[in-house]
């Protein structure tokens, strides 16, 4: 059984996941009116991602016998000031999302609940990943100033990635 504080916790992450899924199509959408199709399918990738992350989520509330409450996506930016201001954010987003799981963690160490601890410790080690490739892209953005040949550069490079579901 999870405690009411857990489940609580646990949906409200749930939907800071599906939120994060929200905003990085708001970020593929920019790129896509920006004709550099190939850095908003970084943002698919990492929107596919999310939705990984909040459909686990999901299934582990199921798991545990609790109760899953989706709530209100919140609306994502849709303005952004320049390619170099959308890498600054996604990367403000991740360690935001670092910290909510971090208090995850710390609440279910507080209650001595370790199947929510272990659990969360996919999300802390798939955080360290999370900020690393935010990290990595946004100091290649600012190499190029976010613009000219680098940015087109930049669009080929992220055309090839794409989404693996992590194991289970
Ligand atoms: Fe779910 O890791 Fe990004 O937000």
């Amino acid at each position: 059984m999870l405690s009411n504080k857990l489940q609580k916790e646990l949906n409200n992450q749930m939907n800071n996941e599906f939120f994060a899924e929200y905003e990085y199509l708001s970020m593929a959408a920019y790129f896509h009116a920006g004709n550099l199709d190939g850095i908003a399918n970084y943002f698919h990738v990492q929107a596919q991602e999310e939705h990984f992350h909040a459909m686990k989520i999901f299934h582990f509330i199921l798991d545990k016998g609790g109760k899953v409450e989706l709530q209100q996506i919140a609306k994502p930016d849709v303005d952004f000031a320049s390619p170099v201001a959308v890498f600054e954010k996604a990367l403000a987003h991740e360690q935001k999302v670092t910290k909510s799981i971090n208090d995850l963690m710390d609440e279910a160490i507080k209650e001595n609940d370790h199947a929510v601890n272990s659990f969360l410790k996919w999300y802390v080690d798939e955080q360290v990943e999370e900020e690393a490739s935010a990290s990595k892209a946004l100091g290649k953005m600012q190499i190029i100033g976010g613009k000219g040949e680098g940015l087109l550069m930049m669009d080929q490079e992220f055309a090839g990635r794409s989404f693996t579901a992590p194991a289970e």
